[in-house]
């Protein structure tokens, strides 16, 4: 890799030097470009648009950013399940209701994969689901809006990791427990009785497919292994899932060794269809579990919360014929199946080769009775009966494979750093490029979906140490973006990205960009507190509760001077941004404020909630430079004693009313 490095500073001085051409013609040997070259394949002009909308995970960020391909742009941070101080998400009063969970409000969340939901197998771009690992979660990001529009909690699950992943009309989403956990809820047993107790979880989770709206339909509990990734079946294979589990040793302690041991760990092969037929015929047993469901109503513009209790649980025994193990080497990490849904290719975190399992080979080892073993009632194939190839010297530490469509892999390989590209017809590695550094996973153009777009592929790599400008011992996460759509990988450009972008979706720019929305229409707005003319603003109050009901456009609030509140009242703010031009955003802001600001995009009406604690004058301000008169975009509050006798008073200008 020092080599290659050199290598390319060398190529990149001789580019400078003028030198490109006589180097362009070994790209096709070398994978590497003259720097002028490269440039021009990401080079975007000004105003021109991006090919490809990307999707990067923001692991713990909890966020998802929205990027353009290939220059590698940044188009936006959409928040997911962290509170974000930059748009008010979480803050606003009509946004907290996302983050509800069982376990009270939480601002945070690890976010790992985005999917985007499918028809017949291709991204639709209607929308993207993403899994929260840490409190198991997926959300739904509407994609007219990029808006976090649902997000669901999962009961009775360890860290959903092996998530979000979607069959191919979307008709389900899929999570499933990567640390065991008993499933019976807040049980109380010691950790040494995890044999006894600790159970795997995995849940299927059916979509509305007109609103898209999640519906926790059916868990299946399994042996307490830890499940860490999965994808559904496409094509031959589109009844199926696959799960992957390491620690099929079962171990609760030092898992770095202790869950090592075992030369083969499992993937579970599930038939969706079949499972969610048979919990429909009343399969399984209601459990409890309790879990939140959050949605955005569009309507009212406020997420609502609902507390929602019980399970349905189903055990393997009753999905005789429906779920099987794949014996497969070593502690597998990414499971990932090709376009014709033929392949199930594995990546063996310490595995030596990269194990190819065929689904024609699966359905005859099942037909012949294959069977080495089974475990609580889940049938275990024979290895050699299900393989139909392992990719020799596929590097060190093969994770994660997407495919070109065009009968070629790529596999990351994280302990060697390098992407290879190797053949689904002869198993032989044809191609293989260095990642800085440590690669975990890569995406291509549509490259998991049963027509890949072989345009480019992004390598997310793990640590930058010296691709970038140093900023201190903590480096933001990089990427790299290659063009596939030769016979060779070509690298074009790295970029430091956001969180630590664990999985990525590319899709092609049009799938989205003619639906996305420019405003909200004020006539469509059923906000219970919207303020539709400046006319009808004001103030009221309810007890201790003062209810502001303002309105912006530029380049001022009304009301802008309010007086009547008091030490130990609850201010509400329900602006309502009533401009309906595209991007003309307001935000507000009030000294002393315990919260964030909030950001109102045309046509919306947002609740910051303040509750003074000294007596004073409060400005407030708009907090987003929307016009030439910005800056007198501003507004104060008079808070008084307790008891005071101050009335409530407001006003802008002299249009005002006062009482
Ligand atoms: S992980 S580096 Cu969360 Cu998908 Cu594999
Ligand atoms: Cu409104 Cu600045």
């Amino acid at each position: 890799m020092k080599l290659n490095r050199k290598l390319n500073a060398a190529l990149a001085t001789f580019a400078v030097a003028g030198m490109s051409v006589a180097f362009a013609g070994c790209a096709g040997e070398t994978g590497m470009i003259a720097a002028g070259d490269a440039a021009e394949r990401v080079y975007v002009a000004p105003g021109e648009h991006d090919e490809f909308y990307a999707f990067l995970s923001g692991g713990y960020s909890g966020q998802l950013s929205v990027w353009g391909l290939p220059s590698a742009r940044l188009f936006r941070v959409i928040p997911v399940f962290s509170q974000d101080p930059e748009s008010g998400y979480g803050y606003s009063e009509e946004s907290k209701g996302m983050l509800q969970t069982s376990y009270g409000f939480i601002p945070w969340d690890d976010s790992h994969h985005p999917v985007l939901s499918r028809t017949n197998g291709t991204a639709d771009g209607r929308w993207i689901f993403i899994n929260g690992n840490n409190t198991p979660r997926i959300a739904r990001i509407d994609l007219t809006k990029f808006e976090t529009v649902e997000i669901l909690e999962l009961p009775n699950t360890g860290g959903n990791h092996a998530s979000s992943f979607v069959t191919e009309n979307t008709e389900y989403v899929f999570g499933a427990s990567r640390f065991s956990i008993p499933v019976e809820q807040d049980l109380d047993v010691s950790i040494d009785s995890y044999r006894e107790n600790f159970d795997g979880a995995l849940t299927f989770i059916r979509v509305d497919p007109e609103s898209g709206e999640m519906e926790l339909d059916f868990q299946v509990q399994v042996p307490p292994y830890h499940y860490d990734l999965a994808r559904s079946g496409m094509g031959v294979s589109g009844d199926w899932v696959f799960f992957t589990s390491y620690n099929t040793e079962q171990a609760h302690t030092l898992l770095e060794i202790e869950a090592s041991r075992n030369d083969k760990d499992f993937i579970l092969a599930v038939n969706w269809r079949r499972a969610a037929e048979a919990a429909a015929n009343g399969a399984g047993r209601d459990v409890p579990g309790t879990y939140f469901h959050n949605r955005y109503d569009p309507g009212v513009g406020t997420a609502v919360s609902e507390q929602k209790q019980g399970v349905r649980l189903l055990q393997p025994s009753e999905l005789q014929g429906a779920m099987y193990f794949l014996p497969t080497p070593k502690s597998p990490h990414g499971v990932d199946i090709d376009p014709t849904g033929e392949y199930i290719v594995a990546g063996g975190k310490l595995a030596t080769v990269i194990p190819v399992h065929s689904f024609s080979r699966m359905q005859q080892a099942i037909a012949d009775g294959a069977i080495v073993e089974t475990i609580m009632g889940i049938p275990v194939l024979d290895y050699d009966a299900t393989i139909v190839g392992e990719v020799q010297n596929p590097g060190l530490g093969p994770l994660h494979t997407e495919f070109d469509g065009r009968g070629y892999a790529y596999t990351s390989v994280y302990i060697s750093s390098e992407i290879v590209k190797w053949s689904l017809e002869t198993f032989e590695v044809v191609d293989r490029i260095d990642a800085y550094y440590s690669i975990g996973h890569l995406m291509l153009t549509h490259g998991d979906t049963r027509d890949p777009q072989p345009r480019y592929l992004i390598g997310l790599t793990k640590t930058a140490r010296d691709r970038f400008l140093p900023v201190g011992p903590k480096q933001n996460h990089p990427a790299q973006l290659y063009d596939v759509s030769g016979d060779r990988m070509v690298l074009l450009k790295d970029f430091p990205t956001i969180g630590e972008p664990h999985y990525a979706q590319g899709i092609r720019a049009d799938l989205i960009s003619g639906n996305a929305r420019r405003i909200y229409e004020l006539s469509e707005n059923q906000h219970p507190q919207v303020t539709r003319r400046p006319g009808d603003a004001r103030v009221e109050r309810e007890g201790k509760v003062v209810r502001v009901y303002m309105t912006s456009i530029r380049s001022h609030f009304t009301p802008d001077n309010i007086e009547g509140v008091e030490v130990g009242d609850t201010v509400y703010f329900h602006v309502t941004n009533l401009e309906q031009d595209w991007d003309v955003t307001h935000g507000i802001a009030i000294k002393g404020a315990t919260n964030a600001e909030i950001i109102l995009v045309p046509g919306q009406t947002k609740t910051l909630k303040w509750v003074p604690t000294r007596t004073g004058i409060y400005p407030f301000y708009c907090t987003a430079f929307c016009s030439a008169l910005h800056q007198e975009m501003q507004g104060y509050v008079r808070v008084s004693a307790p008891g005071s006798g101050v009335p409530i008073s407001w006003r802008t200008g002299t249009r005002g009313s006062s009482n």
